[in-house]
């Protein structure tokens, strides 16, 4: 194992677990940005239902209630630490934000939140039931061959908003079922399609049943075991990775190590991955480059116009939930073998701690690339050093999709963040079976007939992240780099070349970015500081994946989701301002969320400021999306941009190739 440097406060007293070190420090201290412990939780539940109109509520939230940045950032290990708890209470009657100092048991604030509209919670989904006890939907399934109610799924697909009178005041989703007779591990390969109950999740009523028609219910088999999937191919001789010595990265608690990286990581039940804190050893000193980053939004539009199917336009993260959804990583598999797996504590919506185990892994990886090589042909030298980066796993299964959320580091000091979809296609029951025949037209003007009878419609993927960059220190700028191409004059033997245009946004409207606006580098930069040769110290972000929305800008799904109308947004740091799509997803209309706080259109230069990026995929759906598709990642990347005086990866000894 390489030396690691140690830093003040933490390390005392190291044993080694499942191949890497972890620091078990004297007095076990929680960080300041720690998750919630099981104790905690309770602890904070028991102090909320002290206030009568909790009484009988659902939880859909509780998760730490960050302290302010300032306070974590002057906060040293070993000085007391408030620790508080968000807790979000869900009666018949309304919704009530709660704030408890779980260290002195008190009830800090209880805030009543009129027309909010929390995530779904696991009680709304399991009490689904009453759906079938609806005259109207029974007869519906029952008149496509469905007569045992226990051999069927049924799932909430939220409803979105679309101003339907009926629907207001309501919470109200989209009950859709699947056929289970014959599933093992597919839940979703069954649809039975064209019966839809819209139902209000509050009152617990069928408000209406929708049925257009009976439609066949495929009949082959969708399942992906070993036994499913019929003949296998001739086993693989291992390939794995192997770290005999030990793996050169140090967790202590949620705190991790590795090379010069240093950062804190957590799983928040809404957004998931939470990483802060995160710098760079550089000599004596620590240098911060990101405060906190974490996927504040997803945004899954469906393109397809029949009843069952326009309102499906997801927004996971605030609807649904990407942490609560993590799903246990398997060693081998999700993760190498020598990953170090952590686990996740998160509340149920009775207020009561669950843990999830293996939530987090953190791994390193090499993989076979040089992080950088020169070979002189002249003088016949080489020098060349292998690429070994540490990567931050966790996967989310939000309904019929798995997501990985990955944070990778390496010695470069760049940060790349990678969103990798896997899992099951959204798949809707067709009359064809083949594209010859009568229907097939019409069956698959939304999306690609992939098996007999199911077509897989098309839709977007779309994150966005919310990065606060400090980048030495919270005083930034955000500067674009335009790509300017000039004519040279006439008397030169080259025509044109391109000359770059540093522009320094001024405020938040003059740093909204649009890809299809040309060629440019976007920097965060601090402005105080420079590099040797006088530069000012920055780090770039580079988006490798944009998609564009085509909805109608007044089409209310894009209404909702006004933050992907620019590729990157900044605004100045504000502990509320969280979430991309506001703090409450679910029946948005689009009143909360980064446009709605972008309109100030506040000064950002030399503020503590916040970058917001998008990524996005179009999905135009494929054979070999079933029965589980193959990963498809993207990602953008943080790269330092004279943050550093030369390539801060070539003091690697050669002993650390691989
Ligand atoms: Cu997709």
């Amino acid at each position: 194992m390489a030396t690691l440097r140690r830093i003040t406060g933490w390390a005392v007293g190291v044993f080694a677990v499942w191949g890497c070190m972890i620091t078990a420090p004297a007095n076990a201290q929680t960080h300041a940005l720690d998750a919630l412990t099981a104790d905690e939780i309770r602890v904070a539940t028991e102090t909320a239902k002290a206030d009568s109109r909790v009484a009988g509520a659902l939880f859909p939230s509780i998760t730490l209630n960050e302290p302010s940045k300032a306070e974590v950032l002057a906060w040293q290990p070993g000085q007391p630490l408030a620790r508080q708890a968000r807790v979000l209470a869900m009666t018949a009657n309304g919704v009530f934000e709660i704030l408890v100092d779980v260290g002195a048991r008190r009830l800090i604030s209880v805030t009543e939140r009129a027309g909010a509209e929390p995530s779904i919670t696991m009680s709304e989904i399991e009490g689904l039931k009453f759906v079938l006890a609806n005259a109207e939907f029974r007869s519906g399934l029952q008149k496509r061959g469905i007569t045992d109610f226990g051999k069927i799924f049924c799932a909430p697909f939220s409803a979105g908003y679309y101003a339907i009178p009926e629907h207001e005041g309501k919470r109200v989703v989209k009950v859709g079922c699947f056929d289970t007779r014959r599933s093992t591990t597919n839940l979703f390969g069954w649809p039975i399609e064209r019966l839809y109950a819209l139902v209000d999740l509050r009152q617990r009523t069928v408000l209406s049943v929708r049925d257009d028609g009976v439609v066949p219910i495929a009949q082959e088999d969708h399942n992906y075991t070993e036994k499913a999937v019929g003949e296998l191919r001739d086993p693989k001789k291992p390939t794995a990775l192997s770290q005999p010595l030990g793996a050169n990265f140090r967790v202590d608690g949620q705190q991790v190590t590795w090379g010069r990286w240093r950062f804190h990581a957590r799983i928040d039940a809404r957004v998931g991955t939470v990483v802060s804190l995160v710098r760079w050893q550089d000599q004596s000193e620590l240098r911060s480059v990101l405060y906190q980053g974490y996927l504040s939004e997803m945004f899954v539009p469906y393109m397809d116009a029949d009843y069952g199917w326009y309102s499906r336009t997801y927004f996971d993260i605030g609807e649904y939930g990407g942490g609560a959804l993590a799903s246990p990583l398997k060693a081998g598999v999700d993760c190498p073998a020598t990953a170090h797996f952590m686990p996740a504590v998160f509340a149920d919506d009775k207020g009561e701690p669950v843990t999830t185990p293996d939530a987090l892994c953190i791994f390193e990886r090499a993989g076979g690339d040089p992080i950088w090589r020169h070979s002189e042909v002249i003088n016949q030298t080489y020098e060349g050093r292998s690429n070994v980066e540490l990567v931050l796993r966790m996967a989310a299964s939000i309904g019929n999709y798995d997501y990985l959320f990955d944070w990778i580091f390496n010695d470069a000091g760049e940060i790349e963040v990678r969103v990798g979809a896997t899992g099951i296609d959204a798949l809707k029951g067709v009359p064809s079976r083949r594209m010859g025949d009568a229907t097939a037209a019409a069956d698959t003007r939304y999306g690609t007939l992939v098996a007999p009878n199911l077509v897989a419609v098309n839709h977007d993927h779309y994150f966005n992240f919310r990065l606060d960059l400090d980048i030495d220190g919270p005083s930034n700028s955000f500067n674009r780099d335009v790509y300017k191409p000039i004519t040279l004059p006439a008397d030169s033997p080259r025509r044109s070349i391109y000359i770059v245009q540093p522009e320094i946004a001024s405020t938040e409207k003059a740093a909204q970015v649009d890809g299809h606006a040309g060629p440019a580098k976007l920097r965060v930069v601090n402005e105080g500081r420079t590099n040797q040769v006088g530069n000012p110290v920055s780090y770039e972000v580079m988006v490798a994946n944009h998609a564009q929305l085509l909805l109608d800008p007044q089409d209310w799904p894009a209404k909702r989701a006004r933050f992907l109308q620019h590729d990157v947004w900044v605004t100045p740091y504000s502990p509320v301002e969280r979430y991309a799509s506001g703090e409450y997803a679910f029946q948005s209309r689009g009143t909360d969320g980064l446009a709605v706080w972008a309109e100030r259109d506040r000064p950002i230069r030399n503020q503590d400021i916040v970058l917001w990026v998008n990524i996005g995929m179009h999905h135009l759906t494929r054979a070999e999306d079933l029965p589980v598709m193959p990963t498809i990642w993207h990602s953008f990347k943080l790269r330092p941009h004279n943050f550093f005086d030369r390539n801060p990866a070539i003091d690697l000894p050669k002993s650390s190739d691989r």
